[in-house]
């Protein structure tokens, strides 16, 4: 990696490299056959991405196995590996052994004879394609495939894979737990580059492709960020992600007009407005050619929006559409839009249709270049929510997932939770959208409706920690995420593998470790933090630790209507806020009956009374009381299960990991004895194992 200039990291530190270690057991017998291969490279385009491609594998091979590469842009009398597109390779008439048809940015790692020789040809669609595809390679050397297993052909199946960033021009991260910006510090976009060169190779590595550098909540100065005053200097970053095949994204404040020029209005319809949004559009592309669009929150959380002005969110969106079209430009355009002054006594209200009764009237009115981004569940995060219905009820419209990969409800980074197995059920859930066999992953990358836009997003969980995401583990999510997002047929199981295979090496006792960590991780969160898809219960403001009336008694919507009696919200339309009807048959019934709804999401639907009895035999409160002691036995033996592992992780990530999970275990048992202690008081019912609760 270069050299860090960046005042935290003053020494080499393993976990700042993160998967990209280059870690390879040489002992395997066909280390070889790879060794042959890499001596020599032949690569016929030299454009930017591919020179970037090419550094890559050329360091790969430097660490690997100690020697320089020899690169051609002719054919050579030796096995070597081969780099090009689609059409450079026809054009030297090579013979592929299994005809096949790449889609945008795929690749092909194909193992051929050419010349008598054998030929390792990485062949992308596009300059993209290339990189990723080398990327694959690496990747495989490293977690110890055969050659021939290394073989693929594959696209992405999302167009759009896009971190989000809400850092602000402060150098804060809103919801960031690892640290300062790597963008931005003291008001100022950050003078040297390394840092986010390092990060544009890692988001490459894992096939991610947009970044949105600043907060979807767009203060006073990053208002500025479509002017002169900023854009030089955002070029400069966009130029360095472009280097990596990431395109570069902007949040923008809907009411820019008149923040910046102080026109009278924001109105989407009104002549004037439009013509300065176009300039601003202009602008912007005059410094960034390849720019990839906006990013906005709007009508959400006393932001700006149409609504101010009479007009809803399609003619909102497609205002920026129109500006951006000419340029190829999109829109993502959020859904996380609800009343955020609620008053709890109204019990008619109920945040969580929200996203689906302000959108759902619109279908087909949105441009074709607007995506809409959808967070997966209907509240906000939190560790256990149903999939949000507005994905089935947007046939006409371009949609995209969001994940949060910062932790703000699932531990903030001091707890280990490994959310690809969540991202997975979002994914992979058949939402019934056009009958049986309609999975959201289908939604989301357009094919179901037969959209050509879709995505998936996701907020970061980066910052300038030395190990860029405070938990070392936590880097998982982050690799996870970018995996996922180019494809979501991979399982929670082989992500992990891989990338703990990348991270600390192959040693089985190290894999199956982690491995066990990882996985059991977020199923632990879940039972000693809000029992049955509740959800919330932490305090108010910063979202850390437990508060279980923390947010009771506010105008967010965020309820679970815990009494003496019972708890949990009714959202069914018998008796409750008719929620359940905004899913698809047979989703509204599932839901709708408490017998047939899923017991993880009990209280998430239905107001039950402690006594009721699940499933399992036991009663709700019981059910409550066992989950939290046992999270927090769980916690305990993982960081048993971390600190088996000292003499084989180095000092500084073994320690500093230590310290999170000497973190995580003390406010599992906080969690435990608060949540534990509020319902014992409110119910007077006793645990029946006799254990502790405090009076
Ligand atoms: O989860 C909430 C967060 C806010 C965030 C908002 C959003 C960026 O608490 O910090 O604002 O969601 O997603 O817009």
């Amino acid at each position: 990696m270069s050299d860090l200039k960046n005042t935290e990291i003053n020494e080499t530190y393993s976990m700042y490299d993160c998967w990209l270690k280059y870690r390879v057991d040489l002992s395997l017998e066909f280390i070889e056959e790879y060794r042959k291969l890499c001596r020599y490279i032949v690569v016929y385009e030299n454009q930017r991405l591919i020179t970037s491609a090419l550094n890559e594998l050329k360091t790969a091979i430097r660490n690997i196995f100690g020697f320089e590469p020899e690169v051609y842009n002719k054919s050579i009398d030796a096995p070597h590996i081969l780099i090009g597109t689609t059409e450079d390779i026809e054009e030297v008439g090579v013979e592929l052994r299994i005809e096949c048809k790449l889609g945008r940015e795929g690749y092909i790692v194909q193992h051929i004879q050419k010349d008598n020789h054998q030929v390792l040809l990485i062949m992308g669609n596009d300059e993209r394609g290339i990189l990723y595809g080398i990327f694959h390679l690496i990747r495989s050397i490293c977690i110890g495939k055969c050659i021939k297993d290394t073989e693929i052909i594959e696209t992405p199946k999302n167009k759009f894979r896009i971190i989000n960033h809400w850092d602000n021009i402060s150098g804060d991260i809103e919801r960031g737990y690892s640290g300062k910006s790597i963008f931005f510090e003291n008001n100022r976009i950050i003078k040297d580059v390394s840092r986010i060169k390092d990060y544009a190779r890692l988001l490459a590595s894992v096939g991610i492709n947009g970044v949105v550098i600043n907060n979807v909540n767009v203060h006073k100065y990053e208002t500025r960020f479509i002017t002169d005053d900023y854009l030089p200097d955002i070029a400069r970053i966009a130029d360095v992600f472009r280097e990596y095949g990431v395109q570069l994204f902007l949040s923008i404040n809907f009411a820019a007009p008149i923040e910046i020029d102080g026109l009278p209005t924001a109105d989407p319809l009104n002549e004037d407005v439009r013509k300065w949004w176009k300039k601003a559009v202009e602008r912007v592309y005059k410094y960034i050619p390849d720019f990839g669009g906006f990013l906005v929150k709007a009508d959400s959380e006393y932001r700006p929006g149409p609504y101010t002005y009479g007009r809803n969110h399609a003619e909102g969106a497609n205002m920026l559409a129109e500006a951006l079209k000419p340029f190829n430009g999109i829109v993502i355009w959020r859904c996380f839009v609800y009343d955020c002054q609620l008053d709890w006594r109204d019990r008619s209200k109920d945040r969580a249709k929200a996203a689906y009764e302000n959108f759902k009237p619109l279908d087909g009115q949105f441009m074709d270049n607007v995506i809409l981004q959808v967070k997966h569940g209907p509240m906000d995060f939190q560790i256990r929510e149903p999939i949000s219905p507005l994905f089935a009820a947007m046939e006409k419209t371009n949609q995209m997932m969001e994940f949060q990969i910062t932790q703000e409800y699932t531990g903030q980074q001091k707890h280990l939770c490994y959310l690809v197995p969540m991202w997975k059920e979002c994914l992979d859930f058949d939402i019934y959208a056009k009958g049986e066999g309609s999975y959201v992953s289908k939604i989301v990358d357009g094919t179901l409706f037969g959209r050509e836009y879709g995505g998936i997003a996701a907020v970061s969980n980066i910052g300038d920690s030395k190990c860029w995401t405070g938990h070392p583990l936590a880097q998982a999510n982050l690799y996870g995420f970018g995996r996922l997002a180019w494809n979501s047929e991979l399982t929670s199981e082989e992500i992990a593998e891989e990338w703990i295979k990348l991270t600390f090496g192959s040693d089985k006792e190290v894999v199956d470790t982690i491995m066990s960590m990882l996985l059991e991780s977020a199923s632990a969160y879940e039972k000693y933090t809000v029992p049955l898809g509740i959800g919330w219960m932490v305090n108010p403001g910063h979202h850390y630790g437990p508060n279980v009336d923390g947010y009771e008694y506010s105008p967010w919507g965020t309820y679970h209507y815990a009494d003496f009696r019972g708890i949990g919200v009714d959202r069914t339309v018998a008796t409750g806020t008719g929620y359940t009807a905004q899913y698809k048959e047979p989703l509204y019934k599932m839901y709708e009956s408490i017998e047939t709804c899923p017991e993880e999401l009990l209280l998430f639907f239905h107001h039950v009374p402690y006594t009721y009895e699940l499933k399992s035999g036991k009663t709700v409160i019981q059910h409550i009381y066992d989950t939290h002691f046992e999270g927090v036995e769980q916690v305990k033996k993982m960081r048993e299960k971390w600190a088996s592992l000292q003499e084989k992780i180095d000092k500084e990530t073994f320690e500093l990991t230590l310290s999170k999970f000497d973190i995580q275990v003390k406010d599992a048992r906080e969690w435990r004895d608060v949540v534990n202690t509020y319902f014992y008081r409110r119910t007077g019912i006793k645990d029946i194992h006799g254990r502790k609760i405090y009076e």
